[in-house]
Formats: C-alpha cells, sequence, structure tokens
C-alpha cells in the first residue's frame, strides 16, 4: 500500500486529520513522483531485454538450473523460470511506483520460498536471477534513478534468500 492510503486508513481509524508528520512524509513521496514513474516507465519498456539479459547471466553462472535434471531443463521449465523473472521484474515496477514494498510481498513473496522449495527449484538461483535483473536494469539507469530501482531488487533478493 502506498504512503497515501496508509495513512489516511491510520488517520481515519482514529477520526482525524492527517498529522503534520504524515503530510511532510506525503510531501517527499509526492516530490519524488515523477522520479519513480520515470524509473517504472524505463523498466516496462526494457523489459525484454532485461530479462534476455538476465536469463542469459544467470544460466551461465548456473549451467546446472538448464542441466538435465535442473529445475529449468527443457524448453518448457525454462519458458517457466523466465516468466518468473518477468513476474518480479513487474512486481518491481509496482513497489517503485508505490514507494513501498508492500505490493512485492503481497504478490509475490509471501509463501514464495515454501512454494520454491515444493517445486525444486533453487532458491539461491531464483534470487541470483533477480540480482542480474537489477545489473540490467542498472545498465539502464543512472544516478538516484538506479539507486531507486536497486533497493526493490534488493528487497527481492533479501525476501527469497
Ligand atoms: C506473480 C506471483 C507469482 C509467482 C512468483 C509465481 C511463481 C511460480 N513459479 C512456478 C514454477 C516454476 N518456476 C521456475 C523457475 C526457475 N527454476 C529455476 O531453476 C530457476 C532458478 C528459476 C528461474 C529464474 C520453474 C522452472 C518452474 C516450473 C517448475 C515445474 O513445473 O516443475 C509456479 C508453479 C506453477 C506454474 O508453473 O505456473 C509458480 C506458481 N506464480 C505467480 O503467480
Amino acid at each position: 500500500m502506498s504512503i497515501v492510503s496508509n495513512s489516511i486508513i491510520n488517520a481515519d481509524a482514529e477520526a482525524r486529520y492527517l498529522s503534520p508528520g504524515e503530510l511532510d512524509q506525503i510531501k517527499s513521496f509526492v516530490a519524488a513522483g515523477q522520479r519513480r514513474v520515470r524509473v517504472a516507465q524505463v523498466l516496462s519498456e526494457g523489459r525484454e531485454r532485461i530479462i534476455k539479459t538476465a536469463g542469459a547471466a544467470l544460466f551461465q553462472k548456473r549451467p546446472d538450473v538448464i542441466s538435465p535434471g535442473g529445475n529449468a531443463y527443457g524448453e518448457e521449465m525454462t519458458a517457466s523460470c523466465l516468466r518468473d523473472m518477468d513476474y518480479y521484474l513487474r512486481l518491481v515496477t509496482y513497489g517503485i511506483i508505490a514507494g513501498d514494498v508492500t505490493p512485492i510481498e503481497e504478490i509475490g513473496i509471501i509463501g514464495a520460498k515454501e512454494m520454491y522449495r515444493s517445486l525444486g527449484t533453487p532458491l539461491e538461483a531464483m534470487a541470483e536471477a533477480v540480482r542480474e535483473m537489477k545489473n540490467a536494469a542498472q545498465s539502464m539507469l543512472t544516478g538516484s534513478d538506479a539507486e531507486e530501482a536497486g533497493f526493490y531488487f534488493d528487497y527481492v533478493v533479501g525476501a527469497l534468500s
């Protein structure tokens, strides 16, 4: 949830106006809005390149996952793997827009580790895939834009590790 809806829910629960502290936080959220939209746009438009580059880097570092017996072995499984990378990249753009990791957490993190364990998907390789997407994404961004995006990729890496 974004800081705006969160603050409103908290204030209304106590039937009060937004506090000066809440208004200050909303002010910084709004001030950084253009940057967040710009970063999410770059990642959305660059999604194919990001996934292609990151996928190639992952399979080079972890050839075991696409080798016989590997979790992403075979055309169909490799496609599922790249699709999962696309899922996480999409969730990262949600986080960037919301200025908050909650959408990522709710959609893609809660229960994810257990799910991957039951599928036999190596979590370190999944985290590595997200790290590679961060690298690919950061080559399309500069300065504070790269930093902004990096925060959300790092969150996913940490949550899957
Ligand atoms: C948006 C929230 C969301 C997520 C996160 C999600 C993940 C997700 N990944 C799955 C499978 C999978 N995920 C992978 C991924 C990989 N295997 C590897 O070795 C690599 C490390 C990695 C790619 C980087 C693979 C190969 C499968 C298929 C496994 C199988 O069918 O046995 C499945 C099982 C069902 C299916 O195949 O669709 C789910 C639910 N689904 C969702 O709705």
